[in-house]
C-alpha cells in the first residue's frame, strides 16, 4: 500500500487536503548527486542499468520530497528500439545518426516489440518500484508519435523542427505511417510499464505548440486520443506543449486523467477550457525557480488559489533548468506542501 496516494487521488478526482507536487525532469542535472553518476556512466548506460535507474529516480525522491517519483529514462529510447543509433552530446544534446530523409525511408520503417526491445526499461521500472518501497508512486512515460518523429526526421534537437515540418507537409502518407507506427509501438510500451509497476504515465508532446490547430489535429490528436483508449490500467496524464488552443478537444476528446500546461496558460483560462471534468497539472514557469525564495513562496500559493486544491497537480510548465539551485527547487516543494487555504 502506497504511502502518500495524494497523486493518484488527484488524478482520480478525490478530494485532498493539498494538491500534490513533483516536477518535471526532477531527476536531472540541476542535482549534485546525478553530475557525478553523469560522470562516471555514459547516458544510455545510466537509462539501461536498472540499479542505475532506481538510484537516479530516487535522488529528487531522497534530496527534495515530492509526491510522486517519474522514472529516469528518456523520451528517444523508442526511437533508439526502432534503430536510430542516437548520441547524447554533452551541451548539445541527442545527435540521431540516421534520420529519415525520404518517404521511402519512413514507409520502410517497421515495428518493434516494446516490451521485448525495451525490457531494461521494464527492469528499471521493478527494480525502482523495490527501492521506493511504496514511498511514492511512481509515473512511467513516452514521448508523443509527434514529438518523437520530430527527432526522428530532424535528427537533433531544434527551435522550429522545420524539416519534420516540411516532411509532414510533403509526404503526409509516409508521415501519417511513422505516426501510427509510433502510435501502436507507444501504446505496447506504456501498456508494458504499468505491467511492470508504474502507476501512472505521462505522454509528452513537447514540440505540439509547434503545430497550427489544424495540423495539430491532423498529425498529433489522433495519436494522442488511441494512446488514452488503448493504454490501459492506470492514468494518463497528456502533456501538449503550446498547444493551449487544443486543451478544449483534449479534454473532450481524449480519455487522459490530466493535461498538463505550459506556463502560457492563465489558470482561469485552463479550466474553462478543460472544463470540471479532468485534473490539471501546471503550471510554474522552471525560470521562475531562479527567483527569491520568498517570491517563489508567495507565487506557489497564489497558483494553487488559482487553480484551486482538488483536481490539481502542482508541477513545472516544461522541465527544471540545469541551472536551478536545489534549495530553490526543495523551496518550491515546500512551499506546496505548508499550503493551506486562507
Ligand atoms: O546526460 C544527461 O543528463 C543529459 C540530459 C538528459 C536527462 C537528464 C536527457 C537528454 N534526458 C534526460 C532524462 C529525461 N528525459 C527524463 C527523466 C526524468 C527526469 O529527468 O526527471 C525525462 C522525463 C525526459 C523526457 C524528455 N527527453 C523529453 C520530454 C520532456 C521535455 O523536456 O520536453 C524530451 C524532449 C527529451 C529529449 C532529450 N533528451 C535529452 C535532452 C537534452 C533532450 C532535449 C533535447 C532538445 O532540446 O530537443
Amino acid at each position: 500500500m502506497l504511502q502518500n496516494d495524494l497523486y493518484l487521488k488527484a488524478l482520480a478526482g478525490d478530494p485532498v487536503p493539498r494538491p500534490p507536487v513533483w516536477m518535471m525532469r526532477q531527476a536531472g542535472r540541476y542535482l549534485p548527486s546525478y553530475l557525478k553518476l553523469q560522470e562516471k556512466y555514459d547516458f544510455f548506460t545510466r537509462c539501461e542499468t536498472p540499479e542505475l535507474v532506481a538510484e537516479i529516480t530516487c535522488l529528487p525522491i531522497d534530496e527534495i520530497g515530492p509526491d510522486a517519483a517519474i522514472l529516469f529514462s528518456d523520451i528517444l529510447v523508442v526511437p533508439r528500439a526502432l534503430g536510430h543509433s542516437i548520441r547524447m552530446i554533452s551541451g548539445e544534446g541527442p545527435v540521431l545518426d540516421n534520420p529519415i530523409q525520404s518517404a521511402e525511408q519512413a514507409l520502410a520503417l517497421k515495428p518493434v516489440d516494446a516490451e521485448q526491445a525495451l525490457d531494461y526499461v521494464m527492469n528499471g521500472i521493478r527494480t525502482t518500484r523495490e527501492r521506493l518501497d511504496e514511498r511514492v508512486p511512481l509515473i512511467g512515460f513516452a514521448g508523443a508519435p509527434w514529438t518523437l518523429l520530430c527527432y526522428m526526421v530532424e535528427g537533433r534537437g531544434s527551435k522550429d523542427f522545420s524539416r519534420a515540418k516540411v516532411f509532414c507537409y510533403q509526404h503526409p502518407e509516409a508521415a501519417r505511417h511513422v505516426l501510427s507506427l509510433l502510435t501502436d509501438v507507444t501504446v505496447d510500451y506504456l501498456n508494458a510499464q504499468i505491467r511492470a509497476g508504474v502507476h501512472a504515465v505521462q505522454v509528452f508532446d513537447s514540440w505540439a505548440g509547434l503545430l497550427s490547430p489544424d495540423d495539430f489535429n491532423t498529425f498529433a490528436m489522433p495519436c494522442l486520443q488511441r494512446i488514452t483508449e488503448e493504454v490501459r490500467g492506470a492514468p494518463v496524464v497528456l502533456f501538449a506543449k503550446g498547444a493551449w488552443y487544443a486543451l478544449e478537444l483534449l479534454s473532450w476528446q481524449t480519455r487522459a486523467a490530466a493535461l498538463s500546461i505550459d506556463w502560457t496558460v492563465g489558470p482561469e483560462f485552463a479550466r474553462q477550457a478543460a472544463g470540471w471534468d479532468i485534473t490539471l497539472q501546471g503550471n510554474y514557469d522552471p525560470s521562475r525557480l531562479l527567483s527569491p525564495v520568498s517570491v517563489i513562496r508567495e507565487q506557489v500559493k497564489r497558483m494553487i488559489d488559482r487553480f484551486g486544491k482538488d483536481r490539481y497537480i502542482v508541477n513545472l510548465g516544461h522541465g527544471m533548468l540545469p541551472n536551478i539551485p536545489v534549495d530553490h527547487a526543495r523551496a518550491f516543494v515546500d512551499a506546496v506542501k505548508s499550503y493551506a487555504v486562507s
